[in-house]
C-alpha cells in the first residue's frame, strides 16, 4: 500500500471488494434456483471497480457493460434492489426490465448500462460533451472490456474525446489473460492488430496508463492522479487495468471454479486447494490486499472475519428481498417505452 491510500480508504475499499465477491458468489447459487438467463461476474476484478469508485464524486457520471454488478455495488447501489432486478422483479432498480445485462441505477450516477460491446463508450463521449458544457468539473467514467477495442465506435468516441477535450476516463478492464477462445467453448477473448492496447489511445493523443487491476494501491495511485488531473485539464485519460481472468469466468456460463472465498487463505495458505489454487494465491485481489494489509498492521484477522460475516448476512438478506419481490404486472409492459402503442 502506498502513502496516498489512507487507512479509512483501505477499509472502505476492502469492504466494497468483499461485498462484490459475496454478491457474485451468491448469484452463482441463485442462478441454479432461478433461470434468469446469461450473466457475467466481476470476481477477480473487484480491486479495479472498488478503487475507482473511491476517487469519484457523487456528481460524476458512469457507464458500464454487462459485467456491471461490481461497478454498481462500488457506487453504493442496494444489493437487494439489484437481486430483484436480476430476477426481473418489480422492486428491481429498473422495475425488472433490465435484468443483469442492463442493470443500472440512475441515482448512483449511471446513465445506462449497455449490453453491446463498445456501446457504453460511444455514450460516454456524449456524456463528456454535456459535462464540458456544464463546466462544474465533473467527469464521466466508462468501464469496458478489452473486447471493446475491436469496435469502430470506440475509436470514434476516443478520437472525439481527444479532439474536443472531453472529461472522459476510459477504464479498460483487460481480463483477456487466461480467457479461453469461443472456438474452444469458452468466453470470447479479444483480438486486435495492435500489439498493445495502450498503443491505441496513445495514437489519438490521449494520456494513457497501464496498471495491475488486482492491486488496490496501484489502481488507487493511477486513478486518483488521473481524476485530479482531469478535473483541472478537462481532457480524457485512458487506463488499462489488467487482471488474470477468474477461472469461473472462462467458460461461457459462470461456474464456481474456485472454492467459495475463504479469507483465512490470506494468512493460512494450507487452506488453499483445488485446480485453481494458483489463481487464489497469486491473483485473487482480495486475498492479495488482505495479506498486504495484515503485514502492514492495517487489519486484524478477527476484524476481517467480523466484517466478512456481516457482509455475508447483508447479501443473504438481499437475496431474500429479491426473491420475495413480485413480477411486474403484465399491464405495465409498455411503461417506460418512448411510444406506448395499443396492442
Ligand atoms: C456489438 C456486440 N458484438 C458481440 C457481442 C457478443 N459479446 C458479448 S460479451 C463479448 C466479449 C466481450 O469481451 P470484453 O469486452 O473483453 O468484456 P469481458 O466480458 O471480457 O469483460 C462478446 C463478443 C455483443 N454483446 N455486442
Ligand atoms: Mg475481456
Amino acid at each position: 500500500m502506498t502513502s496516498s491510500l489512507t487507512l479509512v480508504q483501505s477499509v472502505s475499499i476492502l469492504e466494497c471488494m468483499l461485498r462484490i465477491r459475496r454478491f457474485e458468489e451468491m448469484l452463482i447459487d441463485l442462478a441454479k434456483d432461478h433461470n434468469f438467463g446469461h450473466y457475467h461476474l466481476y470476481i477477480g476484478e473487484e480491486a479495479t471497480g472498488a478503487t475507482v469508485a473511491e476517487s469519484l464524486r457523487d456528481t460524476d457520471l458512469l457507464l458500464t457493460t454487462w459485467r456491471n454488478h461490481g461497478h454498481l455495488l462500488a457506487r453504493g447501489a442496494e444489493p437487494g434492489k439489484m437481486v430483484a432486478e436480476i430476477l426481473g422483479r418489480i422492486d428491481g432498480y429498473n422495475k425488472g426490465r433490465g435484468g443483469t445485462l442492463h442493470l443500472t441505477a440512475r441515482e448512483k450516477g449511471f446513465l445506462s448500462t449497455s449490453g453491446l460491446v463498445g456501446g457504453a463508450v460511444g455514450l460516454a463521449a456524449g456524456a463528456g460533451f454535456a459535462l464540458k458544457q456544464m463546466g462544474e468539473g465533473n467527469i464521466c467514467v466508462v468501464f469496458f472490456g478489452d473486447g471493446a477495442l475491436e469496435e469502430g465506435i470506440v475509436f470514434e468516441a476516443m478520437n472525439l474525446a481527444s479532439l474536443w477535450a472531453l472529461p472522459v476516463l476510459f477504464m479498460c478492464e483487460n481480463n483477456n489473460s487466461g480467457a479461453i477462445s469461443a472456438q474452444e467453448g469458452g468466453f470470447p477473448s479479444s483480438e486486435i492488430a495492435a500489439s498493445k492496447i495502450s498503443d491505441i489511445p496513445k495514437s489519438l493523443n490521449i494520456k494513457t496508463d497501464v496498471v495491475d487491476g488486482a492491486n488496490v494501491a496501484a489502481v488507487h495511485d493511477v486513478v486518483n492522479d488521473a481524476v485530479c488531473e482531469m478535473r483541472e485539464s478537462g481532457k480524457p485519460i485512458f487506463i488499462e487495468a489488467y487482471t488474470e481472468r477468474w477461472p469461473g469466468s472462462r467458460p461461457l456460463w459462470p461456474e464456481q471454479a474456485t472454492p467459495v472465498t475463504d479469507i483465512t487463505s490470506a494468512w493460512d495458505e494450507t487452506v488453499i486447494s483445488g485446480d485453481s489454487s494458483g489463481w487464489i494465491r497469486d491473483y485473487d485481489p482480495i486475498i492479495r490486499f488482505v495479506r498486504g494489509g495484515l503485514d502492514q498492521g492495517m487489519f486484524t484477522e478477527s476484524d476481517l472475519l467480523d466484517r466478512d460475516s456481516r457482509i455475508l448476512s447483508e447479501i443473504k438478506e438481499a437475496r431474500a428481498f429479491g426473491e420475495a419481490s413480485a413480477y411486474p404486472d403484465p399491464e405495465s409492459a409498455l411503461d417506460g417505452t418512448f411510444v406506448a402503442q395499443e396492442v
